[in-house]
């Protein structure tokens, strides 16, 4: 389904007065404090975030799954309602495509209808947790198998990755391994950690100059006793062995309950090892909920370690990937992906109006409560205005998800592609 510019115009023009009502009033208090308010604008509008192919349907647990029609039941269509996000929120403009789930079938013509909907290809995600025909299975691990069969195998379909992603223009190979055991004594946890090592320089050597290797770390799930790549530490390990262009990959769901993740930022910045990001929310485990819908605080906290360690130059804000990786059991996909790019666009200007100044003078004077109160007075600023008009800027809708609402996209996806019809991905 696509929409018109026009079509966005007429609709925004019911809530415009308010809108500008509601921005100058927070302009105002901004100037008055010192900000650019173009300048914030203008950042914002540039911020732009990939959206993984794999969450354009209802996703599902091991208890069930709840279809919720006119799902994409093709690649095409899968850039098409990525397409449709994109026009309404101006704020995605790239996909993050995961093989063997998502292998073009006629790569001019998805890349002609990529360029058509001014979307680019993000990371390229390899699978090595799944049997899709493969003649070794994955059961027991991939590049950490203890069979070498196995590990060449997923180092083979690695390469076949990055060679697909070549053809379509992306620069980077995330690889998640979800490799480990159940049981103590099940693997050699050293011998598993070099076999993973030996994998990884294989596919790292494979890799054209110009792109880079994200590697991605999870504590658990589905293997429940160890898993071979468990936290950041021995992702950034293995990552320094393999080079600079091997970064950690944070996604937010892959900590154990309380982990302090900004802190893992910082860290990761303070070396220039941060990858990127997989954004999402959890309460309990790799819950994949909507971001910032459970923990907001953590996720500007977050942003705040991005903003000012980019701005002193621990690491550069352009060499790190910004994607999304949720999946929707209870929501419209479309509906949960804009809710999440709207917040993940509020964190970051919230992080934007620290008094970094201010701040660092009371770190160094130990003011604690003053430090506190930085952070503070930026997260309870209302941003929305702002968010709102960079995305005004830039041809988007004043209301995402109302206008989706609107004209009842999901029911004519619906309509076009039927009531259970299915998309590719977990
Ligand atoms: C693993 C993960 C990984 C993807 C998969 C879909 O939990 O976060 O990033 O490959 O989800
Ligand atoms: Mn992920």
């Amino acid at each position: 389904m696509k929409l018109s510019l026009e079509k966005i115009k007429e609709f925004n023009s019911s809530s415009a007065q308010i809108h500008q009502d509601e921005l100058n009033h927070i302009s105002g208090r901004l100037i008055n404090d010192g900000f650019e308010v173009n300048e914030l604008i203008k950042k914002i509008r540039g911020f732009q975030i990939a959206v993984p192919s794999w969450a354009l349907g209802a996703g599902g647990t091991r208890f069930g799954r709840f279809g919720i029609g006119g799902e994409p039941r093709n690649l095409e269509e899968k850039l098409e309602d990525i397409g449709l996000l994109k026009s309404l929120t101006q704020k995605t403009d790239s996909v993050s495509l995961h093989i063997p789930w998502d292998i073009p079938s006629d790569y001019t013509a998805i890349k002609s209808l990529a360029d058509e909907l001014g979307i680019s290809f993000d990371a390229m995600n390899s699978n090595t947790f799944q049997d899709y025909g493969q003649k070794e299975s994955y059961k027991l691990g991939s590049l950490g198998n203890a069979k070498k069969l196995v590990r060449d195998q997923a180092v083979a379909h690695n390469i076949e990755v990055i060679e697909i992603g070549k053809k379509l223009g992306s620069k980077g190979l995330t690889v998640w391994l979800a490799d480990g055991s159940n049981f103590p004594g099940q693997s050699s946890l050293r011998n598993a950690l070099q076999w993973t090592q030996e994998s990884l320089e294989e596919i790292y050597k494979s890799m054209p100059l110009d792109w880079k290797l994200l590697l991605e770390y999870k504590p658990y799930e589905p293997n429940f006793y160890h898993t071979i790549i468990p936290d950041w530490g021995t992702s950034s390990l293995l990552c320094k062995s393999l080079g600079d262009r091997a970064k950690v990959l944070v996604d937010l769901g892959h900590h154990l309950p309380n982990t302090n993740i900004e802190q893992i930022v910082a860290t990761l910045m303070y070396q220039d090892m941060l990858a990127g990001f997989h954004f999402n929310d959890s309460k309990y485990g790799d819950d994949d909920l909507t971001t910032g819908s459970i923990k907001p605080y953590q996720l500007f906290l977050i942003f705040c370690e991005l903003v000012s360690g980019s701005e002193d130059g621990a690491q550069a804000w352009e060499s790190i990937s910004w994607m999304i990786d949720a999946s929707h059991n209870t929501k419209d996909p479309l509906e949960d992906l804009m809710q999440a790019l709207e917040i993940i666009s509020i964190s970051y200007t919230k992080a934007l109006l620290v008094d970094r100044k201010k701040l660092t003078n009371c770190q160094l004077e130990g003011d604690v409560v003053g430090a506190q109160e930085c952070l503070q007075d930026a997260f309870q600023r209302d941003v929305r205005p702002l968010v709102r008009e960079a995305r005004l800027q830039n041809g988007g809708a004043s209301d995402p998800i109302l206008m989706y609402r609107k004209l009842a996209v999901r029911n004519h996806l619906i309509k076009d592609r039927g009531a259970d019809s299915r998309s590719t991905g977990l």
